[in-house]
Formats: structure tokens, sequence, C-alpha cells
């Protein structure tokens, strides 16, 4: 019989563990961030943080926002209120990789370089391109060409999970069709007669269990730029005017008129929000019509209260000078690796004199 060597253990070998995924996501500084970018985003990005399993990043896009006519005092005050409600959201910068776009240059120029791969009939499909161009007198290049910036955000990264709301689902398809084009048109040189791996990974849109929140007219989701949302940080007193006033199921005219939870924005919302009970209470109540519309949002709107007071308390406490230093910083991550994928690019695609 073989003796054991000293170094053997009885111990069971795990089995590898499943690669971390790299999560990037995004969000516009274009207005005040409301319920919707929250339930439909924010809150999963906090929640990927929480698990500590992948790699994450999150970037306020900036770039992104200039597509559409601003005032750029605006913008500069939109950025440092964004950046505060994310920290105070829980995006906390020392488990996270926080930044603010425009500070990492290497996003408009791999924009650019995904632009030649990229056909326009695809981007003249996009529907969010078609929602905010329509009737418009000038309509920027930028708008049009704003998934192809969408895209670089991601495969700058090699991020493979992408937290979206619903909206950008079709943008995100398009990034997939990119790295796809991308590869094939770049598959770089063999090395020993083996062909490189490709240089871009296909990223997968991973949604929330509210991925679309209505606005409060009901009648297109909500959105900074059409005025029909609440504001995350909004005090509760205009918080809890316009929930009382928002949308319902039309058919419940009356009290005694049953309701239809499933087509409701309200109880779309108590599924994020509100514990497993209370939305069975809300289905049982509404179906049962025991409650009125007003009374089923009064308890959405306590259980909002529950989740936003720590939120509130923790932005108060927040100074906008620790907040652009963690920016700072976090742009500094994120750049680093941003340089890596670049010096991957121009070789495949044979940019650049090699001087640098
Ligand atoms: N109504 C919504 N329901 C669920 N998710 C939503 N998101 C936006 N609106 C809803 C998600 O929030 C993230 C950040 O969005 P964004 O600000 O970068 O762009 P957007 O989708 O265009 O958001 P808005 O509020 O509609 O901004 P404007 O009016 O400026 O264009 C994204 O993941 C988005 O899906």
């Amino acid at each position: 019989m073989s003796q054991q060597s000293p170094f053997a253990t009885t111990m069971e070998i795990p089995p590898a563990a499943a690669k971390p995924a790299r999560v990037f996501s995004g969000i516009q500084p274009t207005g005040e961030l409301h319920i919707g970018n929250y339930l439909g985003a924010v809150r999963t990005w906090r929640q990927q943080i929480e698990e500590g399993k992948d790699e994450t990043m999150f970037c306020v896009v900036d770039a992104h926002a200039i597509t559409v006519p601003y005032d750029p005092k605006d913008l500069r005050k939109n950025i440092d209120d964004l950046c505060l409600d994310l920290i105070a959201c829980g995006l906390d910068p020392e488990k996270t990789t926080l930044f603010v776009q425009s500070d990492v240059r290497e996003h408009t120029e791999l924009a650019w370089y995904l632009a030649s791969v990229t056909p326009m009939g695809d981007l003249g499909r996009m529907t969010q391109f078609k929602d905010k161009g329509e009737g418009k007198d000038f309509v920027s290049t930028g708008l049009f060409t704003y998934p192809v910036l969408m895209s670089a955000d991601i495969l700058l990264y090699k991020a493979t999970v992408v937290p979206v709301g619903e909206d950008q689902v079709q943008h995100l398809e398009l990034a997939r069709e990119t790295v796809r084009r991308f590869n094939h048109r770049f598959p770089g040189e063999k090395v020993s007669g083996k062909k490189p791996r490709p240089i871009f990974v296909e990223p997968k849109p991973r949604l929330s269990v509210t991925p679309r929140i209505m606005g409060l007219d009901g009648e297109s989701k909500m959105s900074k730029s059409k005025g029909n949302t609440i504001g995350l940080f909004e005090h509760p007193d205009s918080f809890w005017k316009k929930l009382s006033k928002a949308y319902t199921d039309p058919q419940r005219l009356k009290l005694t008129d049953p309701g239809r939870p499933e087509i409701c924005n309200i109880f779309t919302m108590h599924k994020a929000i509100s514990p497993k009970e209370t939305q069975d209470e809300v289905v049982a109540n509404c179906t049962g019509a025991k409650w009125g519309c007003v009374a089923c949002k009064k308890v959405l709107f306590d259980n909002f209260e529950k989740e936003l007071i720590p939120l509130r308390t923790k932005r108060e406490a927040l100074s906008i000078e620790q907040v652009r230093q963690a920016m700072g910083d976090g742009a500094a991550k994120a750049r680093r690796i941003a340089v890596e994928t670049m010096k991957e690019v121009r070789q495949v695609m044979g940019l650049g004199s090699l001087a640098t």
C-alpha cells in the first residue's frame, strides 16, 4: 500500500468557484432621480453591491445627457445632485466603482470606433430615438448615436451583466449585436496558429421585479423629461400629494367597483416596496372592493417612508466635497480598465502610430 503523503488532507476540494460577473450600469443626470429610476434600476444596483458576489461599476452618464438641448449650469448641478443621491441610495464608493462618464475619455473614443461597425438602419429603429426626436425642430446626431455610446460604456469594461429598466433592453440588444459584429470584423491575428480570444463579451440585461414604472398620468413610463414623476428625495408632503392623485385602474369609479391590481401602477410599486403579506392584503381588498385607491396608496406611502427615511438621513450627512473626491477616485479606478481595453481595440483595428 502506498504511503500517504504528509501533505495529504481529508478536506474536500471545493468545486471551482463560478467566475464573478462584472456588473455595469449608468444613469443620466437629466433631472431629479425618481421612483421609477430607483425601483427599475438603482435599488437593484445596491442589491448587487450588497450581495458582494460580483464586481460592480456604476456611472453617471453625462455625455448622454447632452444629446438633447440643455443648460451647462443645470447639468453641472444635476451631476452633483445625482452623485449625492446615488451614494445616499447605498452605492457605497468603498464597495463599488462609482464615477462620472466624461471623466474617463475612453468612453467617447470607443463610441467613435464602434460607430464604424454599427449600421444606421439599426439606430433608426431604436424606440427611444423615435420618442425623443419626434416632432422636435432640432434632433442632434448625438441623440441618433446615443446607443453606440451606451454600447461603448458597457464594452469598455467588458461587463457581462447590465441591470436596467425595460426601456433600455432594446439598446442592450444592440450592444450584444455590436459585440458580434466587432469580434467578427476584428478577430485579431493568430498567435502560434491559434485564434486569439475575441476582445468583447456579450452583456446580458438584468431586470428588477418592477422594470417599468408608469408615470403618474398613467400614459407613459415615468420619465425625468416627461414631468410625470415623484422625486425619490422629494419632501414627504409633496410625495404624498402626487401619489394620492396618481392614475389607477380606470374601471374603478366607485369604492364598490372591484379593482384589477394586475393593471394598476400602484400595485406594481407595492410589489417592490411592500412586504408579501401587504401585497396579498392589497389584492384581497382591491379585488373585493373593500379598500378605496386612496387607502391603498396610503399603505404604499407608509412603506415608501420606511425605506426612504434612512436614505434621506444619509443624504443630509454627505458633503459635496466628499462626494466629488469619491467620484474622482472612482474615475481613476475605471480608467485603469478602460486604458487596457483601448490598447487591445486600437491594436486589432490597426489604429495608431505605435509610438504610444
Ligand atoms: N419608469 C421607469 N421604470 C423602471 N425603470 C426606469 N428607468 C428609467 N425610467 C424607468 C431606468 O433607470 C435607469 C436610468 O435611466 P436614465 O436616466 O439613464 O434614462 P431613462 O431610461 O431615459 O430615464 P428617464 O427618467 O426616462 O430620463 P429621461 O427622461 O431624461 O430620458 C435605466 O436603467 C432605466 O431603464
